[in-house]
């Protein structure tokens, strides 16, 4: 052994191109397999005079470094061209996958229905397709009731003597529960509705709502109110005031329409509550009794609320959504703008 060889050694090393992974293979047992030349030379180190040894440790050790490395860089270009230009590195980090988002609807019905869950409340859901009785009659709709008329309400089968209709409210679902259920009930029930209406900015023939029911002994309206405070400060914030006003609805006496104070002014008066302070977000009241014996509840043992708010209207307060047409037309522009709220 002297210091040529190495240095020739090394040369060789620094130089050698390979053009597969064969080739490296191929080099690596050359220089540092059993029978390598870098592995002869540290057999060959052991017979050298003792005063040689440090020099010589030194160059050789440097030598099966700088080989190592070689094989290293060659087996990583080469890599990327294993059996035929496939250039997949497999060590890369994967690509970001987009995983989409949740829809404003989904997200706020979510939302309502997790704070009356806390509340005690159970969900209940029922067939979008319904009958006269659970959508009109059982709720205490007269048979000239405008509501019942196919310019507001869609007929399946518009000629028949027992009509087949797309609910119009999810109170049809609080019927069913009614007939099948003794009080105490809690219920929620979300769903789709469906009004025969001009599309627009402000009406579409589908929405969805959120409707409650509450029917126990004494229940009043002060529950009523105090159930309502306490849902709109969890969903709007802690200081939020509300304010009713009498309404008249045909399964509700009496009955009222909630106001919020408006969370974007905080009452003073701003374009989006009109410069009122206020935010119309649901209609409610006591159950009638007539409603209430309809589906087999008796009225003077029991009372009961109910209240109801489109999903829609409180989604476009809480994020200004200025155009009902958003929720369904599923432009991605529109629905991106949702991903961190999930
Ligand atoms: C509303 C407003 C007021 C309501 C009434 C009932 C039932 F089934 F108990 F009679 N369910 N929902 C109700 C009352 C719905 O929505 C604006």
């Amino acid at each position: 052994m002297n210091k040529i060889d190495i240095e020739n050694l090394r040369k060789k090393i620094e130089e050698y191109k390979a053009e597969k992974l064969a080739d490296v293979e191929e080099l690596r047992v050359k220089l540092l397999g059993k029978k390598g030349e870098i592995t002869k030379l540290f057999e060959e180190f052991r017979e050298i005079l003792p005063e040689q040894k440090r020099e010589f440790g030194k160059h050789l050790n440097e030598l099966k470094t700088i080989a190592a490395e070689k094989i290293e860089q060659l087996r990583g270009e080469l890599v990327d061209f294993v059996e035929g230009g496939d250039k997949t590195d497999l060590t890369l980090p994967g690509d970001f996958h987009n995983l989409g988002t949740r829809h404003p609807i989904s997200i706020v019905r979510e939302e309502i229905l997790d704070i009356f869950s806390k509340f005690g409340y159970a969900v209940a859901e029922g067939p979008e397709i319904e009958d006269d009785w659970h959508v009109f009659t059982a709720l205490n709709f007269p048979p000239e009731h405008p509501a019942r008329d196919m310019q507001d309400t869609f007929f399946i089968n518009p000629d028949a003597s027992d009509p087949i209709i797309l609910r119009t409210h999810t109170s049809s679902v609080q019927v069913r529960t009614m007939e099948r259920q003794k009080p105490p009930i809690r219920v929620v029930c979300p769903g789709r509705v469906f009004r025969n209406e001009a599309i627009s900015a402000r009406a579409h023939c589908i929405f969805h709502q959120v409707e409650g029911l509450y029917i126990d002994k004494n229940v009043s309206f002060a529950d009523l109110k105090q159930a309502i405070l306490l849902f709109v400060q969890q969903m709007f914030g802690p200081d939020t005031k509300i304010r009713m006003r009498p309404s008249y609805f045909p399964f509700t006496e009496p009955s009222t329409e909630v106001d919020i104070s408006c969370n974007i002014c905080g009452g003073k008066g701003c374009n989006i509550c009109k410069g009122t302070g206020w935010l119309e977000i649901m209609g409610a009241g006591m159950v009638d009794p007539n409603v209430l014996e309809a589906s087999g509840i008796d009225s003077k043992e029991y009372s009961g609320f109910a209240f109801g708010m489109g999903i829609e209207r409180i989604a476009m307060l809480k994020w200004l959504v200025n155009d009902l047409r958003h929720y369904f037309e599923n432009d991605t522009r529109f629905l991106w703008q949702f991903h961190s709220v999930v």
